[in-house]
């Protein structure tokens, strides 16, 4: 009773508030076992003396922060000024004002809120995760993230519990992930790291800490265009220098295209060791063509879904040969929570899983990110409930009625649930697809009706007998030409929005055909005299790197967009232009110039030909129309290629079609198939074009799109930091540079 009338009285509020009950909950943390390392280590449980999990859910309950978005169902409560409220604000409820100013000469102690004293002109985190109404002006939202190494289980975990999901900011230092102990990366000792969430046109500022020792860093917004920002979109050595340990970096960008987006980093492979969290950018309801749809679209709707290991993801790469062999996690987690189910003992850890909880009777939005870094397909499904999807990465869609969604590393799909069930509590099942099949990893959470129970009455549904499943969204078979009952493909989606008439014309202005492969070493040829070629080891034991149109992309020693004049033109190249005698194994900065407002058309062939492989696209700056997605037609043709797509397109057998063609800036190419994608060439900058799996990204499955000339770019910001090699002439008179006493 208690908790039905205070979810109501708080959506009526349209407030974000902190509302949850102040109890601790002691933690035990076991012992290392004896068991071999890939064992469950560590444990987390709660004390017996505090009752048993489910009295304690409360803690993971939706009533913190939560807000209307549609316009009938109840006034907004009204809002004086900006940067007003109280509401559970930072710094344990103090307002800004009570802060002192003073503070010691030189403070190396590092404090996520110092700048938000000093400015007042900036919003917190908490009051920037917000309803968004009309003709309210934007705020200049401030986030401070320190990054450093971590650990899950660690002592934080005798001092508090985190009690609040998706969390802007979070209290509590404790990091439980699936259970089991581990060393991470975090930012403010959270994982997923602090949620940005914003009302379209803020100006979102970040301050990215990096005392990760001997570590260099930068984070990418994935999904966010940076339009006029370019500068702050993440990617080393094409829009910045990596950030140095020790040093900090202040992005900011407009948060100018709405949607659920994320943010990880996009350095080697600290985004799989937990450096992500949310993005999500809304919008006032009469601007989404959606918002009839649902009533409430809460911050603690967020469900990131991600891959998780047992080890850092650099014991994998480039991979081992006997144990641990290639790159599929053991583990995944929802919003950073999870259980783990040792396959060796069957000790099962009792960590708290995510709860999301509705009101009867209402309709929720939630926004699902996959943050995969490895190659397994996600799939999502819910106990007795159908999904709405109404967005895909950011952008609206006819919404289609599913039951379970299939997800790639770097996808976004929001859908709305209608709580029009009994009111008790139901399972989600998360399962890792793919190679993940193999040690059939998943993961549960529980979507449960307030006043309900915690705990769904029906046993877990397990990797083989899930939850029951009907019309799926993005079927992995890629049969996508013709309507079928028991899946939407992609391409099969409407996009909601208007869309630019050039997209649609028959011809674009710029063709790019990229077909993606791996090259495989022989062990000779990898380990011969002197030569220390980057590669990966495949599961299977192949030693391979990535070509794109027979490119391997290597970093430049600067960034293109900051230092383009530092950087030698040999470096670059790109199918048109391969040095001579650059061999099978070809790497260079691989760069593709487009003109400005060109209407560019690119087709995606999967020459990597494996049957379990679909690899995801994403592109940066933009979002692009799916025109087409397919395999090819001609039974007699088992694998597709370049020339076999060419040819195809020439007879006009390539699958286009124009009606309303969805936006997304992530597709996945179905294995031995192809797709086709459109954009309009109108975000000058350098962008980044690549497969999101993390493992794929290090061996150069990525290229560049150079958009426009250096003349339509915004200025380099004032002091931005500057890198490159240092190779100075080699003195040949010794005596001079040994200076005598
Ligand atoms: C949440 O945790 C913090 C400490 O981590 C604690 O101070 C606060 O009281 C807790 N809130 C509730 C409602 O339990
Ligand atoms: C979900 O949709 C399927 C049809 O795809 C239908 O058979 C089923 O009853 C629906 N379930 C609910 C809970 O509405
Ligand atoms: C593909 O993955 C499934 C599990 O999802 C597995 O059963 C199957 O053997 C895999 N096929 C290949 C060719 O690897
Ligand atoms: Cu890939």
């Amino acid at each position: 009773m208690m908790m039905e009338s205070r979810l109501i009285a708080l959506a009526s509020a349209a407030l974000p508030v902190l509302l949850l009950p102040g109890t601790s909950v002691a933690v035990r943390v076991g012992t290392k076992s004896k068991a071999a390392d890939q064992t469950a280590s560590a444990s987390w449980s709660q004390d017996v003396s505090n009752g048993a999990f489910s009295d304690n859910s409360d803690f993971f309950s939706s009533t913190h922060g939560v807000f209307q978005t549609h316009p009938e169902r109840g006034p907004y409560a009204s809002r004086g000024g900006s940067g007003g409220s109280s509401s559970g604000g930072r710094g344990g409820g103090a307002g800004r004002n009570t802060f002192s100013t003073k503070s010691k000469h030189l403070n190396y102690r590092t404090s996520s809120t110092e700048e938000l004293k000093k400015n007042p002109s900036l919003s917190s985190p908490e009051e920037c995760a917000r309803a968004c109404r009309e003709g309210e002006p934007p705020r200049i939202c401030y986030y401070h993230f320190t990054l450093e190494y971590y650990t899950v289980l660690g002592a934080a975990c005798q001092v508090c519990t985190p009690n609040a999901t998706n969390t802007v900011s979070s209290h509590c230092q404790c990091v439980l992930a699936d259970g089991v102990e581990r060393g991470i990366l975090t930012a403010n000792r959270m994982v997923p790291g602090p949620s940005i969430q914003v009302c379209e046109g803020d100006k979102v500022v970040v301050d990215v800490e990096n005392h990760m020792e001997g570590m260099e860093v930068t984070i990418h917004w994935h999904g966010v265009w940076q339009r006029g920002t370019q500068y702050y979109d993440g990617v080393p050595f094409v829009t910045q220098c990596p950030i140095q340990q020790g040093n900090t970096f202040r992005y900011q960008w407009v948060a100018g295209n709405a949607g659920t987006h994320f943010w990880h980093a996009h350095t080697g492979l600290q985004k799989m060791d937990g450096l992500y969290g949310s993005i999500a950018i809304r919008q006032p309801p009469s601007k989404d063509p959606n918002s009839n749809l649902y009533d409430f679209d809460l911050t603690t709707h967020v469900m990131l879904l991600s891959d998780w290991m047992h080890e850092d993801a650099a014991e994998r790469f480039p991979g081992r040969l006997a144990v641990n062999t290639g790159q599929d996690p053991e583990s995944l987690l929802i919003n950073g929570k999870g259980q783990f189910r040792d396959p060796n003992t069957g000790f099962m850890t009792n960590t708290p899983l995510e709860v999301f909880t509705m009101t009867p009777g209402r309709r929720y939005r939630f926004r699902m990110i996959n943050s995969f870094a490895s190659v397994c397909p996600a799939q999502l499904t819910i106990q007795g409930h159908n999904l709405t999807l109404i967005a895909t990465d950011g952008e609206p869609v006819h919404p289609v009625l599913v039951s379970t969604i299939i997800s790639f590393s770097g996808e976004r799909y929001d859908f709305v649930i209608n709580a029009d069930q009994a009111p008790t509590a139901y399972w989600i099942q998360l399962r890792g697809l793919g190679e993940c099949g193999i040690r059939r990893v998943q993961q549960l959470a529980i979507l449960r009706y307030a006043r309900g129970p915690y705990q769904p009455s029906s046993n877990p549904p397990s990797y083989d007998y899930g939850i029951p499943q009907g019309v799926a969204l993005n079927p992995l078979d890629a049969i996508c030409n013709n309507r079928r009952n028991d899946a939407i493909c992609i391409n099969q989606l409407k996009n909601a929005r208007d869309i630019d008439r050039g997209l649609l014309a028959e011809r674009p202005d710029v063709k790019i055909f990229l077909p993606f492969r791996f090259h495989v070493y022989t062990p000779e040829d990898l380990f011969s005299p002197h030569t220390y070629d980057r590669h990966l080891v495949a599961p299977n034991g192949d030693h391979v790197i990535s070509l794109i149109d027979e490119i391997s992309y290597l970093s430049a020693p600067s960034p293109l967009l900051s230092q383009y004049d530092d950087i030698n033109p040999d470096q670059f190249c790109n199918g048109d232009n391969i040095p001579p005698d650059c061999g099978q194994n070809c790497m260079c900065t691989h760069k593709i110039d487009i003109p400005l407002n060109a209407v560019v058309e690119v087709v995606l062939v999967d020459e990597v030909q494996q049957p379990n492989l679909s690899h995801p696209f994403h592109l940066h700056g933009y979002a692009f129309n799916v025109i087409g997605i397919g395999r090819s037609p001609d039974q007699n043709v088992k694998k597709i290629n370049l020339k076999h797509a060419l040819d195809l397109d020439r007879q006009g057998l390539l699958h286009r079609q124009f009606n309303l063609p969805p936006g997304k800036d992530t597709i996945a190419v179905p294995n031995n198939g192809y797709v086709v994608l459109r954009f309009r060439a109108d975000n000058p900058g350098f962008w980044l074009f690549h497969c999101h799996f993390l493992f794929h990204i290090v061996i150069g499955m990525n290229l560049i799109f150079q958009v426009g000339s250096l003349s339509d770019l915004p200025p380099v910001p004032p002091n931005f930091p500057t890198c490159g090699d240092h190779k100075a002439e080699i003195s040949l008179d010794i005596q001079n540079d040994y200076p005598k006493q």
